[in-house]
């Protein structure tokens, strides 16, 4: 039996009679300039239409997503009077905000400075766990091979980013990413080895040497299964299913805590901070310019909206990454993640006809670009009943290359989740297409993860400059190790040499904000931070991937 109806079974018929011809080739990696011009007439990032200047704050002028500028310029959810900002409710060292890597990360690394864990608190808008870091399939990138070095990656990810990356900042994560992995395993992260017990190793789409260390396809869980365990095991505080609303300001002007809600009760809870980290993660959730996402629930730029209100600096907004392979059917699974290990392992990206037409393993950015015009301006895609356009990825290949069971093996978690379709990966090609995947711009930091403004850190996805306009793929699970590690420590730091909150506590930076927006005529976005995506709508209902 398969999943497919007839109208796909014709193309995937095609994509058999081409396969033992492909299996000896690949199609050749475009030339910078060919790419250039992929990007410029494909990629969404260069659609002008998906942006708009912010009109004020600190990058006023600045193009960004609408819908992201939206959520910038949108009312604070709290008006005057309705916080009482005398009653402090918990009063910590180090608050935590966000409940994903990077925060269990920083609050881990905070204890190794020397905090005690009960002068730490994470506050998480879901559970514990219940971010990104928790989906990511594909791997980690470290350059420890003999035929590799930091520099090699510093290339890589420099490149990778269009040379717009703040320099510090990946030094700093590719030096750190040796040591990242020591730490793994010395917690307990199983990584895939050979039968010596040499660690596995796989490219990843612009890379030059072969530095992704996966633990089968759900690294991501692996991970976090570590991290958490010990976040639990070492007793550090932590309160789930409360959001933050609003960063706190002290009479210095540092960021001094934040105001939470609770999802369910909506009751605000004050904590006042002696230093607090921004771990909240990126704005997949918005559906930026229509695309489907593989992002978690909570996935709805509120660090950036608050941080933002609060005066710190954000970089390279103008960017957005489209994982290339998001599942385009069965239906159920769009926009779900199909790891980019699938084509490390060999499966090519095809047309309608079972043509290859991309090098499997450009930059996201290149090989999104390069699927887009596949479906939308060639018209080779493959189309589902209800009217998604598609490529193949043709998944039997992996199995003729690699021998019988290397899907079982290697994609544990993909190959359940199509079998669950009645899609059978090891002999039949699965139907993919972009899916918004991650926001490589984001508060910008220096290489402790201090942001702009003082008080306030930030690390994983919510921050800035890192990776430029275009991430490589492995680079956020280190960027979430790295800089949680280090953001984590040197709030940890200032807390340890005697940073405290001086004065009233206030939240008169987000009334400016308010007066600001009256002022300049912006009204009618609503409030934000959004805290959870709202699907009720016969908009969300209709979103499709005919988005042009
Ligand atoms: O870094 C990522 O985004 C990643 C490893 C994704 C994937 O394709 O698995």
């Amino acid at each position: 039996m398969s999943g497919y109806p007839d109208s796909m079974l014709a193309s995937i018929a095609e994509v058999e009679r081409s396969r033992a011809t492909r299996l000896g080739e690949t199609f050749p990696k475009l030339p910078q300039a060919d790419a250039d011009a992929l990007l410029q007439r494909h990629h969404p990032d260069y659609r002008p239409e998906g942006k708009r200047p912010i009109s004020i704050g600190p990058n006023r002028d600045d193009r960004a997503p609408v819908e992201l500028v939206d959520l910038l310029e949108a009312r604070p959810r709290i008006a005057a009077g309705d916080v009482d900002l005398t009653v402090v409710d918990r009063d910590v060292g180090v608050l935590i905000l966000g409940g994903g890597g990077a925060a269990t990360v920083a609050a881990l690394w905070a204890v190794e400075e020397g905090l005690a864990p009960e002068e730490l608190l994470i506050a998480t808008k879901l559970r514990h766990g219940d971010s990104n870091s928790m989906m990511a399939q594909g791997g980690i990138q470290a350059a420890v091979s003999p035929t590799d070095s930091p520099s090699q990656h510093f290339l890589d990810a420099f490149g990778g980013g269009h040379f717009t990356n703040k320099p510090e900042l990946v030094r700093a994560l590719v030096e750190d990413a040796p040591g990242i992995l020591r730490w793994h395993e010395s917690l307990g992260v199983l990584y895939d080895r050979d039968a010596s017990g040499e660690m596995l190793r796989k490219h990843g789409g612009g890379t030059s040497r072969m530095r992704m260390h996966s633990a089968k396809d759900y690294t991501g869980m692996e991970l976090m299964r570590v991290l958490r365990d010990e976040a639990r095991n070492i007793g550090i505080p932590v309160l789930e299913f409360v959001s933050a609303v609003e960063l706190l300001i002290d009479a210095d002007g540092r960021v001094a805590g934040a105001v939470l809600v609770d999802v369910e009760t909506e009751r605000y809870t004050v904590v006042r901070a002696r230093a607090t980290v921004l771990a909240t993660g990126g704005f997949g959730r918005l559906h930026i310019q229509g695309f489907a996402t593989t992002n978690h629930y909570g996935a709805t730029a509120d660090g950036l909206v608050i941080a933002y209100r609060a005066g710190a600096r954000l970089r390279d907004m103008d960017s957005v990454q489209y994982h290339p392979t998001g599942a385009a059917y069965p239906e159920q699974l769009v926009g779900q993640l199909i790891t980019e290990k699938v084509r490390a392992m060999g499966a090519q990206p095809l047309n309608r006809h079972g043509e290859q037409f991309v090098y499997p393993l450009e930059p996201r950015d290149v090989e999104a670009a390069a699927f887009i015009r596949e479906c939308y301006e060639r018209e080779k895609h493959i189309e589902t009943l209800t009217g998604f356009r598609g490529v193949w990825l043709d998944t039997p290949m992996i199995e003729t290359i690699h021998g019988k069971g290397a899907i079982e093996q290697n994609l544990a978690a993909m190959y359940r989740m199509f079998t669950r379709f009645g899609i059978d990966m090891t002999t039949q090609p699965i139907l993919v297409f972009p899916t918004l995947h991650y926001q490589n711009g984001g508060v910008e930091i220096d290489p402790h993860g201090r942001t702009s403004v003082p008080g306030l850190y930030a690390a994983g996805e919510v921050s800035g400059g890192i990776h430029g306009k275009n991430r490589l793929m492995g680079n956020s699970l280190l960027d979430y190790n790295v800089f949680g590690r280090r953001a984590g420590r040197a709030a940890a730091r200032e807390v340890l040499d005697g940073a405290c909150p001086r004065g009233d506590l206030s939240l008169d930076h987000a009334y400016r904000f308010a007066a600001e927006l009256q002022r300049a005529g912006i009204d009618g976005n609503g409030v934000s931070p959004m805290l959870l995506p709202d699907y009720r709508g016969k908009e969300a209902l209709s979103r499709r991937l005919d988005i042009f």
